[in-house]
Formats: structure tokens, sequence, C-alpha cells
């Protein structure tokens, strides 16, 4: 038995993967992946909130296992597995749900946000996903999660409902907490810099994608929404400059402060440029590596197979918990 802490954290398979979900999330996991026990899911429960073409999720499920390991999650030491082969996600979110307020599901920001226009025709689902990822986490008697700075009130409501359930019944679920990175954590739009860099955003020149050539991304990036003031400032009235210094920052690890003296008498067009070529540096290697897992998918299909395993027997140990504590007879198969 080793005694290390435990790492949940997952990415819907909504769409490509952005630069926001690699600087926010993944490139975190892969720095903690030798301290913690980790699983990382591909959470493709959650995708479905919304409809989903279905070969294309099929498509984007793969590719994303195929992002994690590019970007340096190592498969032997990690688990990292597809949400829907693991039966008890579902199970567990149902039970949860039962414990859950509808005032506290609807004080959610991201589905005020989406409610604000089209209460009527959004999905079940969607209201009630924040649930969901509770299960998602609760299961492995998570101690952390990696995510970006918008779900730090999901993180909220999975800790409430660890607490309540444990106080219901009895102690059941380890509380987890939430880790942010200080720089990073939320990435914003380049065409729109007051909102988050989003893969379901219409405008593709709004994010810069994982996978896609080193042309697209500086085509992108040079094209990105600053202001006519001409100076490499990290201030809250510079939201687009301030977004790209944030993002050297977290690519090369220099503080917002040095990049502003660097380039305290360089033009947009210089600095832009230099953001471009350290992001395509940065993204190099995953690219490459991405490209040659595509060819190999018996891999691909093995270690998602071997993830499902290795989270279902720690998963069934939860629910079996829950179930018995909430007054199911226990089945005997
Ligand atoms: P969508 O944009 O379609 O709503 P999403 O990218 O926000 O999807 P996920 O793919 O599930 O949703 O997010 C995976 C992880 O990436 C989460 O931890 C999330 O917080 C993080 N993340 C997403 N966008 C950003 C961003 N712009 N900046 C920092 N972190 C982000
Ligand atoms: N809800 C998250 C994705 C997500 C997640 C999780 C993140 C689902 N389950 C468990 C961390 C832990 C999102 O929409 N970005």
């Amino acid at each position: 038995m080793n005694d290390k802490k435990v790492i949940f954290s997952g990415v819907k398979p909504s769409g490509d993967l952005t630069l926001g979900n690699y600087l926010g999330a993944i490139k975190n996991w892969a720095e903690l992946q030798d301290e913690y026990e980790c699983y990382y899911c591909i959470v493709d429960l959650h995708a479905v909130t919304v409809h989903q073409d279905p070969k294309e999720l099929r498509k984007r499920s793969l590719e994303i296992l195929a992002q994690y390991i590019a970007a340096g999650i190592n498969p032997d030491d990690n688990t990292m597995f597809m949400q829907s082969h693991v039966s008890a996600h579902a199970e567990l979110a149902w039970v949860l749900n039962c414990i859950s307020y509808m005032g506290q599901l609807k004080r959610m920001t991201q589905f005020k946000d989406k409610a604000r226009n089209n209460e009527e025709n959004l999905s079940a689902g969607f209201f009630t996903y924040p649930a969901l990822m509770a299960a998602d986490i609760l299961l492995y008697q998570t101690d952390l999660v990696p995510v970006g700075d918008d779900q730090k009130q999901h993180l909220e409501l999975a800790r409430d409902l660890a607490e309540r359930f444990n106080s219901k019944y009895s102690d059941t679920f380890v509380v987890p907490d939430v880790y942010t990175s200080k720089i990073g954590s939320r990435i914003m739009g380049l065409q729109n810099p007051n909102s988050k860099m989003s893969k379901s955003d219409d405008n593709k020149n709004d994010y810069v994608l994982i996978i896609e050539s080193d042309n697209e991304t500086e085509k992108k990036i040079k094209k990105s929404i600053t202001d006519s003031l001409n100076q490499v400032k990290f201030s809250d009235e510079q939201p687009g400059i301030k977004n790209l210094i944030t993002i050297l920052s977290k690519v090369t690890g220099d503080s917002t402060q040095d990049i502003e003296n660097k380039y305290e008498n360089a033009g947009y067009g210089k600095f832009k440029s230099d953001v471009a070529e350290a992001v395509n540096e940065e993204l190099k290697p995953i690219r490459q590596r991405f490209e040659e897992l595509m060819k190999n998918k018996d891999y691909l299909e093995q270690v998602y197979l071997e993830g499902a395993e290795r989270a279902e027997t720690v998963a069934r140990k939860t629910l079996r918990k829950v179930y018995k504590k909430v007054g199911f007879i226990p089945r005997k198969f």
C-alpha cells in the first residue's frame, strides 16, 4: 500500500483542448504526478450535458487521452480512463443529487450564465452536473483537485456534499481541497480578453489549440486584441496584454515583473512574436508525441482499459460503503 495523497481531475471531451486547458490544468497535473497518486479522467458523461456528435465524441475522447500522455503524464504511474467506463460515477451522482439542494445548484455561476438566455432549453444534466463532478472526485477519496479558476465554485459544492453526507450518515468521504496555480489559472480569450479562453467558443481566433500548426498558433497570437497604450504592463486596464504576459510567464517560468522589464521599450509586435515562439516551443514536443501516439491506437486502448480496471476497484469500494450507509440491501454479486 502506498500512502501518497490522491489527486483526481478531468477534462470534458466537448472540443479540442486549448492552451487554457493546458496551462490551467494539464501542465499542473504533469508536475504533480510524482508526489501524488493520480486519477486523470476523460469526463465524457459531462460532455453530453450538451449535444455531441457521436463520431466526434469518440474521436475526441481518444485524442484527449493521447494529449494527456503527450503532455508528460506517465500511464505506468497514473490512472487514466474514460468516465463512462466506470459506472460508479453515474451511480454515486444519483445519491449526491438526492442530497443537493436546488437553490445551491441554481447559484452555480456556470449554470446562471447559460440559463440567462435559454433556461427552458438547457438539459437537466447541465443543471445537476456539479453533483456528478462531486461524485467523480469523492469516489477516489481525493485529497486534491487541480483545476482552473472557473471550477472553484464546483469544488466548494463537492466539499459541501462530502461534509453533508458525512454528517447525515457517518464519516465516508475525504473532503477534497482545490489546487489552482498562482499564475495561469484563468487564461483569457485572445479576441475577448474579458472572458475565459474556451474550447467551445465559436470564434476560432479566440483560442490556441494544443494540437494545431505552429503557423496557426503564431497567427492567432499576432492577431490577438490588445490596446493602443503600447506598453507591456501587467495591468487590469490592459486585459489583452495582461493575458499574454500571463501566458508567457506560465510557459517560461519568468515572473510577470521580469517580463515587464524585458519588454519595457519593445513594441507589441516584438512582444507578440516572442509569446508565439515561446508557446510553440512549449507545445512542440507535445504535438510531436501526439502524432506518434495517434498512430498506435492499440496502445491507447490498453492505457484506458487498464486505467478503468484500476479505477473501478477503488470506486466500487467507496460506492459499496455509500449504498450500505444509505440503507440499500447489499448485493451478493
Ligand atoms: P468549455 O470551454 O467547453 O466550457 P472547459 O475547457 O472550460 O470547457 P474542461 O475541458 O472540462 O472545460 O476543463 C478542463 C480543465 O481546464 C478545468 O480544470 C478547467 O478549469 C481548465 N480550464 C478550462 N479553460 C481554462 C482557461 N481558460 N484558463 C485556465 N484553465 C482553464
Ligand atoms: N466540470 C469540469 C470538468 C470536470 C472535473 C471533474 C474537473 C468534471 N469532473 C472532476 C475536476 C474534477 C469542467 O467543466 N471543466
